[in-house]
């Protein structure tokens, strides 16, 4: 090319771009050059001509970002429950950015254009804009791009399908009724805008507080962003930065709430069915579990126990005596949940329709009338739950129900699901006194339907504690129900994608989720159904289920081998409720969830985001569990590093940071308990309410630092707790000083367990040394023998080598002073 062709090709070239970026500029717009800024108690309130924003601190490591085209938005927010924080900050003012530090981080601002980049205290990039795009419109649709950083990895975003490591996918947030979702179906029932990023040893989260449907891509299709997109509202993002994901949950579940406790019933087993009627089959239920020595403590009423499908009665053929019926299920040990959904049949003469009619508490079409549409009862009007008049109606419209004996509320269908699955856009929504359309409230609608449910059932209970359950959600859900992932599939695939879902949802938030054992829409075979039931035991929330027109779905449908596998699994999860009881204490207190996705004790590990091990979880603090398929007889397990791990079912001890092969046959879950673990268990029950022996079985298995547990105790039924009536004591175990401690405990509630036994595994002949409070104590030898119930049907002889553990208990009785044990 002669040198002046090359000149004229390069004006050429010039033009052609200038035009393209003209054009790029006005399709999409970004966040412009800084034009002003000035300092606020909370941050720094910034324009552009393009937009505005304002920085907010929330804490020294919560940062505030929101930015808003020319036009303004309302600030309102049912997620966020917190407010910004007078922390100590410095903003410098530099020629080409302002600087914001805190204690803990720095967010950099450049002026031309305006981009955010967070930083660690010592100058690390922890997150950053794209340098060119920032924060852009393109119309009212606002994305703000994050350049993606050297093997950055995302994980969390709640319900969604996919792998663990969410890096090349993008996600849909619109609530949605998906019977029989496929296993990589998007979008599902919850939408939580959150995801928790990592690269180069960092680790931050990203809350995008916005209720519009919402689009997040983690370098999905493009290999230059990642992206999260409001298809209106505000750009309105909190940026959290701790070392670990731990920090990071408790900061997301600072802005957005945390779980209340649940009643201690509701952690046992549940049976659900579509649907148990009439009464003497529902009373024949909680019969056979408890002739089969079973336990449970929950039976489901599902939509057939009302009188054509309306709410707030009940059908009295089925049920002519439901205040009979109940009371003699509670003789039994048994709670009852109803069924609850939205839809109000239109009839006139019915309490329900004509009291939401005077209330005016209805969704409406933009002219002021009723939205209708069409679900289980026929037409239907549907409570605008974000009216406080409605939700206030709604609530105690169950009074009938709570003086029928009823303490469980399952708020379904409210995505709201009707037929035809296509929810006019155009309707009016309260939403707390800031008129919305379908668009903002739709992601919203379950969650106050939700709390409605709660906040009025809790009041009518008299200070007992309502179990709520919900299909759908956003953040902040967490504060009012557990969730559980809707219309699944008896098959393999949705066994495994359901740990998923909980393990994700836990990182999201909400650590009182599962899904339907055994699988939803058709029928189960008997080895799905065994290895289900064995994990559904470490899974928070724990419901056997079954849609209509299928076979019987309870542990004893799949003949006795599964009966037993059945028996030994849920039974163990009874011994082991008051280590999980405490776990769902500190869920309620941090956040950190009750199953813990192996990416909150290794995020940095890329063995854990492998196909093999992206399963695996922590069960609480100490209990590993690796779900495997029910086809498989041997699997592949990582045993993370920095402890040691014992075979829960062999007592084999196994050094950590390697990978392993391990047996599988359908009674035996892959279980690994991690070296140095303290486990308080208890005597066997057959409802979360009966009385056992009183004896706490605390489980120590050897290690070689130091650890603690701390034991979580109250009434387990009512709000006492919020007045101080519940104490937390501290399990120390010291291999170095070879003691175990029963602190002080702290609080005001007497301890339910008049008696302790530890229960010490691998640890060396403690005959001869071992003293409890200074004085000699008797060691006595034990078999695990509730682990040995486990391997009755073993085809590979298990219980044989349970009985070789080496095993001593040293039993003492139990008081509130420190008890020392020493060897
Ligand atoms: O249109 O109430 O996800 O658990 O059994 C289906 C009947 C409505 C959907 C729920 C499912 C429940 C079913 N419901």
């Amino acid at each position: 090319m002669s040198k002046i062709y090359r000149f004229y090709a390069a004006i050429l070239v010039t033009f052609a771009l200038g035009i393209h970026t003209m054009a790029a500029q006005s399709l999409n717009q970004s966040l412009g050059n800084l034009s002003g800024f000035n300092q606020t108690e909370f941050g720094l309130k910034g324009s552009t001509p393009t937009g505005t924003f304002e920085v907010s601190l929330y804490s020294p490591s919560v940062i505030r970002v929101r930015i808003v085209k020319n036009n303004q938005h309302d600030d309102f927010s049912y997620s966020v429950i917190a407010q910004p924080k007078a922390v100590k900050f410095n903003l410098n003012d530099g020629s080409n950015k302002l600087t914001l530090s805190t204690d803990s981080v720095q967010l950099e601002i450049t002026k031309n254009p305006v981009r955010f980049t967070l930083l660690t205290k010592d100058g690390k990039i922890v997150n950053q804009d794209d340098a060119a795009f920032g924060t852009s419109w393109i119309g009212d649709e606002v994305t703000t791009y994050k350049k993606l950083q050297p093997d950055e990895k995302f994980i969390g975003l709640g319900e969604k399908t996919g792998n663990l490591n969410r890096r090349g996918e993008g996600y849909t947030n619109y609530n949605t009724d998906y019977f029989g979702y496929p296993a990589n179906a998007d979008m599902l029932y919850v939408s939580t805008p959150f995801y928790i990023g990592l690269h180069s040893g960092l680790a931050y989260g990203i809350y995008m507080d916005n209720t519009y449907k919402s689009h997040f891509n983690f370098g999905a299709s493009n290999n230059r962003f990642s992206s999260f997109t409001a298809e209106e509202g505000p750009m309105d993002y909190y940026l959290i930065h701790h070392k670990s994901v731990a920090e990071i949950i408790k900061s997301y579940t600072d802005l957005t709430g945390r779980m209340n406790m649940p009643p201690l019933w509701s952690l046992g087993y549940q049976q659900c069915r579509y649907s148990y009627y009439p009464d003497t089959e529902v009373l024949t239920v909680a019969k056979t579990f408890r002739d089969k020595k079973i336990p449970s403590d929950v039976i489901y009423l599902d939509i057939h126990y009302m009188d054509e499908y309306k709410i707030f009665t009940w059908n009295g053929q089925r049920f002519p005596n439901p205040d009979k019926m109940l009371e003699e299920l509670k003789a039994m040990g048994f709670h009852v949940v109803i069924i609850v959904d939205p839809g109000i049949k239109v009839e006139e003469g019915y309490e329900a329709y004509e009291e939401g009619l005077k209330k005016d508490a209805f969704v409406k079409y933009p002219d002021g009338t009723n939205y209708t549409g069409q679900v289980w009862p026929g037409w239907c009007y549907f409570p605008d739950f974000t009216n406080p008049v409605a939700r206030q109606w709604w609530g105690q419209s169950f009074k009938g129900y709570v003086d029928n004996g009823i303490d469980g509320f399952w708020n379904d269908m409210n995505e709201i699901a009707t037929w035809g699955q296509r929810l006019p856009e155009l309707m009016t929504f309260n939403y707390e006194g800031h008129p919305s359309t379908t668009r903002r409230a739709r992601n919203m609608y379950g969650m106050q339907m939700a709390r409605s449910t709660y906040e009025g059932t809790r009041s009518l209970l008299g200070g007992k504690r309502p179990f709520i359950l919900t299909r759908a959600g956003f953040s902040g859900v967490q504060r009012y129900s557990a969730v559980w992932t809707g219309d699944n599939l008896p098959t393999d695939e949705h066994m495994m994608l359901g740990v998923r879902l909980v393990n994700s949802l836990g990182l999201t938030g909400i650590p009182y989720t599962g899904p339907d054992v055994g699988g939803f829409g058709g029928n189960t075979s008997v080895d799905l159904f065994a290895r289900w039931i064995s994990i559904g035991a470490f899974t928070p929330f724990f419901r056997g289920h079954k849609a209509i027109n299928n076979a019987d779905a309870e542990p004893w449908a799949y003949g006795e081998e599964v009966e037993e596998i059945s028996r030994n699994y849920i039974q163990l999860r009874y011994n082991l409720m008051p280590y999980i009881y405490s776990n769902f204490y500190e869920a309620s207190q941090s956040g950190v969830p009750v199953a813990r996705s192996l990416a909150i004790y290794h995020p940095f590990d890329d063995r854990i985001y492998q196909g093999a091990y992206q399963h695996q979880y922590m069960f609480g603090p100490n209990i590993m569990v690796a779900p495997v398929e029910s086809n498989k007889q041997i699997t592949k397990v990582l045993l993370p590093s920095g402890s040691g791990w014992y075979d829960l079912h062999t007592g084999k001890y196994f050094a950590g940071n390697q990978e392993i092969y391990a047996d599988c046959p359908k009674n035996q879950l892959p279980l690994y308990i991690k070296a140095g673990a303290i486990i308080p268990m208890q005597s066997p029950v057959l409802s979360a309410a009966e009385k056992n022996d009183g004896e706490l079985k605390i489980h120590v298995y050897k290690g070689e630092g130091n650890s603690v547990f701390t034991l979580y105790e109250d009434d387990g039924e009512t709000y006492e707790f919020e007045q101080g009536n519940f104490s937390t004591r501290d399990i120390r175990y010291d291999a170095k000083t070879k003691s175990i401690t029963l602190a002080k405990p702290e609080g005001k509630f007497a301890s339910k367990y008049s008696k302790v036994k530890l229960v010490l595994v691998g640890f060396e002949d403690l005959s001869k040394t071992a003293k409890v409070g200074g004085k000699k104590a008797t060691v006595a030898k034990d078999n695990l023998s509730y682990l040995k119930a486990i391997s009755k049907f073993d085809p590979i002889g298990a219980a044989g080598k349970v009985e070789g553990i080496p095993t001593q208990t040293i039993s003492f009785d139990n008081s509130s002073s420190e008890i020392k044990v020493q060897w």
